[in-house]
């Protein structure tokens, strides 16, 4: 007989985790890079394979599911009061180049693995329960992170923007969806934009991309805030010239100057204040890009963040001034000085907080109060929905890497947590 999620018995939930992990293994080979390593960009044809296995993934868990026009994909499981907003869960499955296998994944695919848990109890929740996977968490491609939930979280911006973006290739975002077989126009990108009613609460498994859990030998973090990113392009200008011939004296080389602003994030994130202050040059091009050519055009991409909205704001002016002031020393143009996004950081709910409290109390599993130094689509979908995010441990912390790991045991543990967290809030 169907019964309130409340007396769930933590000794019912058991995790398929040999399929899990042969699950993880699948899509990871789903891949634009050689084992170990994971590259799937958003729309490429591997990420449309990738998609495609999610569906199915989510068919097979009896999930109706769903896709908008720009491939954030949908699996509900309707509940006994369909009308009413669901809990949500979800995470993302685009891995930046030369990655790991868990990043997002286990958000997803764990996911999708905590509602077969919960179907193997009797449960039938009262608020559907919903998985998420959002489109294009990382910036790869077209250079906005989270672009799929900043999208349902009603981002004007980013809906003109998609407008015109184009990648590396200047392959335009319609074109890209339309090659990963989404018939898109214009006038969808605002249509996707979710509604605050739409959930009732969103809660994230996600990695904790950061070693404070395993050194502290604690099984389960739960997030009480998220980060605030921010992203700028820079590009130099200068005349260029014969590596040989052109005297030190009379260059104006747009190298140097990008290589002396990559020194300067380094030293504002540094004198912030607090070891809080993040700042990397993770994109740094030259043009031509040849031995005995002094460079005649840089562009470099940086990503700066902090958990203090303030504080990380007065660093990406300084990056500002300090590329104003290289210019002009170096004597080349700063020819683009581009924000590309600069987001305030979210908070978790704190009825979700303590939600999470109780599973893993119930789990008997020891947790750590934490931030999050990574953005997530949580930071997004905190917009628009009461939010939490549960980590589990990954080893040494590594991710963004071929070396990111994920413990069999902290994967369940993480799934029984979302599991019991969803099946907890869907009653409420
Ligand atoms: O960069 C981030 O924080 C996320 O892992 N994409
Ligand atoms: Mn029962
Ligand atoms: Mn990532
Ligand atoms: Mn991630």
């Amino acid at each position: 007989t169907p019964h309130s999620c409340l007396s769930i018995s933590p000794s019912s939930l058991s995790v398929d985790i040999q399929g899990l992990q042969r699950q993880i293994e699948e899509l990871s080979s789903f891949s634009d890079s050689p084992a170990p390593t994971v590259t799937r960009i958003l729309y490429s044809e591997k990420d449309v394979l990738a998609r495609r296995y999610i569906k199915s993934l989510m068919a097979q868990a009896g999930l109706s599911v769903r896709e908008d026009s720009i491939g954030n994909i949908f699996g509900r499981w309707i509940g006994t009061e369909a009308a009413l907003p669901a809990v949500a869960t979800g995470s993302h499955i685009d891995a930046i180049p030369y990655s790991g296998k868990y990043d997002g994944i286990i958000g997803v695919l764990g996911a999708i693995e905590a509602i077969n848990v919960l179907k193997r109890t009797d449960l039938q929740p009262k608020r559907s329960l919903e998985v998420i996977m959002f489109t294009s968490e990382e910036p790869t491609r077209f250079g906005i992170s989270c672009l799929g939930s900043r999208l349902l979280a009603g981002s004007q911006e980013l809906a003109h923007a998609l407008k015109q973006v184009v990648d590396g290739q200047n392959i335009t975002f319609l074109e890209a969806a339309q090659f990963a077989g989404y018939a898109i126009h214009q006038e969808d990108l605002t249509s996707i934009f979710l509604r605050k009613d739409d959930y009732f609460s969103f809660v994230e498994l996600h990695i904790e991309q950061g070693p404070i859990l395993e050194n502290e030998g604690i099984p389960i973090g739960i997030v009480t805030a998220i980060a605030a990113p921010a992203s700028i392009t820079v590009d130099f200008e200068g005349n260029g010239g014969h590596a040989g011939a052109v005297l030190m004296p009379s260059r104006n080389d747009a190298g140097l100057a990008a290589a002396e602003l990559a020194l300067a994030v380094e030293k504002h994130a540094m004198d912030s204040g607090s070891l809080d202050t993040v700042g990397t040059v993770g994109v740094l091009e030259l043009h031509p890009g040849a031995i005995n050519s002094i460079p005649s055009k840089a562009h470099i991409e940086i990503d700066t963040r902090d958990i203090d909205e303030e504080r990380r704001n007065i660093v990406v002016n300084e990056i500002h001034q300090s590329a104003i002031r290289i210019a002009e020393k170096r004597g080349v143009k700063l020819s683009k000085f581009k924000i590309v996004n600069q987001d305030p950081p979210a908070l978790s709910s704190n009825q979700i907080i303590s939600t999470m409290e109780d599973a893993a109390k119930q789990l008997n599993l020891s947790y750590n109060l934490m931030i999050s130094r990574a953005y997530h689509d949580s930071l997004f979908m905190a917009r628009i929905t009461p939010m939490g995010m549960i980590f589990i441990p990954c080893y040494k912390g590594y991710s963004h890497k071929p070396e990111e790991y994920a413990s069999p045991e902290n994967i369940v543990n993480g799934v029984k947590m979302l599991a019991l967290t969803m099946a907890n809030l869907s009653s409420e």
